[in-house]
């Protein structure tokens, strides 16, 4: 009984850890909101489910995706973009709620960027063994907004590289609830995820996932 209370009090401490100037971690940021963050997610992708999307190589994605808001992500042989209309139903994504927004914003003006609105949410899910590979994020039209990334379910060790691929990662454990932000001199830098440990997370099961709010539009 102890035990559980002390857990619970524990998921809801919060602080921050800096990475460098412009990129700082809000430990357990989202647990406050987690269960309405989870029944949108659900919501989400009972319209437009997760799917393994190919690379412009071929290569199918360990990691699964979907979107959510006016832009989505989407890769395929013709390359990575960004897509107002799931390739998959040919429909819209599904809007952005309105937690996912306010928990963006929040997040972003507690690390010292205003009025940050996203238009575009990135939902990536985890197995065990799935991981993404060094990259920058350079196909929004914008790189003056930061981004805001919330993780999910079991923990994963996030690499934070710097302007240049030979530059050494710092290797970053993200947790629950952990929120990422990081723009200006940040925005660019080079980032991936370990391969995913299996885990089991009282919410999620064995599955991490990862939400990446972006201005892409
Ligand atoms: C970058 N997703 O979808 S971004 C992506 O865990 C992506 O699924 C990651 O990279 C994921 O493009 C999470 C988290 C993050 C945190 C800190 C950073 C990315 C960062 C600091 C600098 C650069
Ligand atoms: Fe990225």
């Amino acid at each position: 009984m102890t035990s559980d209370l002390f857990a619970d009090e524990e998921q809801n401490r919060t602080w921050r850890d800096e990475l460098c100037p412009d990129a700082v971690v809000l430990r357990h940021f989202a647990v406050a909101e987690q269960t309405a963050i989870l029944a949108a997610i659900r919501d989400i992708s009972d319209a437009a489910p997760f799917r393994h999307m190919l690379t412009p190589g071929g290569y199918s994605m360990s990691v699964a995706m979907t979107n959510c808001g006016a832009h989505g992500w989407v890769t395929d042989r013709l390359g990575y973009r960004y897509a107002t209309l799931d390739p998959q139903s040919g429909k819209p994504w599904p809007p952005m709620p309105a937690v996912f927004r306010a928990l963006a914003r929040d997040a972003a003006a507690s690390a010292g960027f205003e009025d940050f609105e996203p238009d575009a949410c990135l939902i990536n899910r985890y197995a065990p063994g799935a991981r993404l590979s060094l990259h920058q994020d350079k196909n929004e039209r914008d790189f003056a907004a930061p981004i805001v990334s919330v993780s999910l379910g079991i923990p994963a060790v996030f690499l934070f590289g710097g302007l240049q691929r030979r530059d050494k990662p710092l290797r970053v454990p993200l947790t629950h609830g952990d929120v990422v932000v990081w723009g200006g001199a940040a925005r660019l830098r080079y980032h991936g995820v370990l391969p995913l440990k299996e885990g089991v997370h009282p919410l999620l099961g064995g599955q991490r996932i990862n939400l990446t709010f972006r201005k892409a539009g």
